[in-house]
């Protein structure tokens, strides 16, 4: 299998090609988890040169587009074969009065390529609407976008939510987004990313910690 072309296809935001690799994969009857290794990598490659100053946010958009067309054709053979990992259940969304959908949907788009099932619940979500579908999907964690200081205590009403939501145990919240700060997340209980990549592994400390 052409892996080089696969992290390539990533890395030059390519959608198309990384797109009609994933469907030779899927035909082919080819090892599903070594071509995620593949685009992850291309898009872990992204966020380096992101970080170095090399790439700007079209770039990373472009990234994440490509490994999300190529998760898109590949997420449904893996659920056929049933080998999906089930490395956690994450909720996700902006909260109510943000339209910023942008840095959350790149977070979102990186835990489901880092193995979590994604449930994107969009922009302008209400505290209670994260909660209710965690409750329904038996969530690990919820995540929760802000852009704006004017939203941010949104990000404060879900973790009230999630702690009077008598589920046991409650899942962990996880927020984000350019005006949040370590600081403020430990403030209101939550835990804190400062961008996609960073969420992954937060992501799965959560999740190891809550299932214990
Ligand atoms: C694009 C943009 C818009 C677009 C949004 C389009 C869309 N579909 O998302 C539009 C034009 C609609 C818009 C509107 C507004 N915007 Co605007 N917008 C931006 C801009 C330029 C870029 C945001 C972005 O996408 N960045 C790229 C992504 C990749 O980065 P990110 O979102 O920060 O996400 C990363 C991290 O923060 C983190 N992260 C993000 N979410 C999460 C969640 C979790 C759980 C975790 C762990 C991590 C995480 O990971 C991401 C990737 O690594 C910013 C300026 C800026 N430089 O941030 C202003 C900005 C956020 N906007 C701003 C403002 C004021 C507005 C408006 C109020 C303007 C107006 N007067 O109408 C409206 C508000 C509309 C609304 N109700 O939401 C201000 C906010 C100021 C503040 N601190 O409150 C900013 C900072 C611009 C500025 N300098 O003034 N905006």
């Amino acid at each position: 299998m052409p892996y080089a072309e696969m992290e390539d296809a990533v890395v030059s935001g390519d959608a198309a090609r990384a797109r009609s690799l994933a469907e030779r994969v899927v035909e082919g009857d080819d090892d599903l988890a070594a071509a995620i290794d593949a685009f992850a990598a291309g898009i872990q490659k992204v966020g380096e040169l992101w970080e170095e100053g090399e790439y700007f946010l079209p770039e990373l958009v472009q990234g994440a587009e490509a490994m999300k067309a190529a998760m898109a054709v590949l997420q449904p053979a893996l659920r056929r074969s049933g080998t999906e990992s089930t490395r956690g259940r994450i909720v996700i969304g902006t909260v109510q009065g943000d339209l910023h959908d942008i840095g959350k949907t790149l977070v979102g788009t990186l835990l489901s390529a880092g193995g979590f099932e994604v449930v994107d619940l969009g922009s302008d979500v209400p505290a209670a609407a994260f909660v209710e579908k965690a409750r329904e999907v038996r969530a690990d964690v919820v995540a929760a976008s802000a852009l704006l200081t004017t939203t941010m205590p949104v990000q404060r009403e879900i973790a009230a939510a999630l702690a009077s939501s008598g589920l046991v145990p409650p899942p962990r919240l996880l927020v984000g987004g350019a005006p949040t700060t370590a600081v403020w997340a430990a403030g209101i209980g939550a835990a804190w990313a400062e961008n996609a990549f960073q969420a992954v592994a937060v992501a799965t400390a959560l999740v190891a910690d809550r299932r214990g």
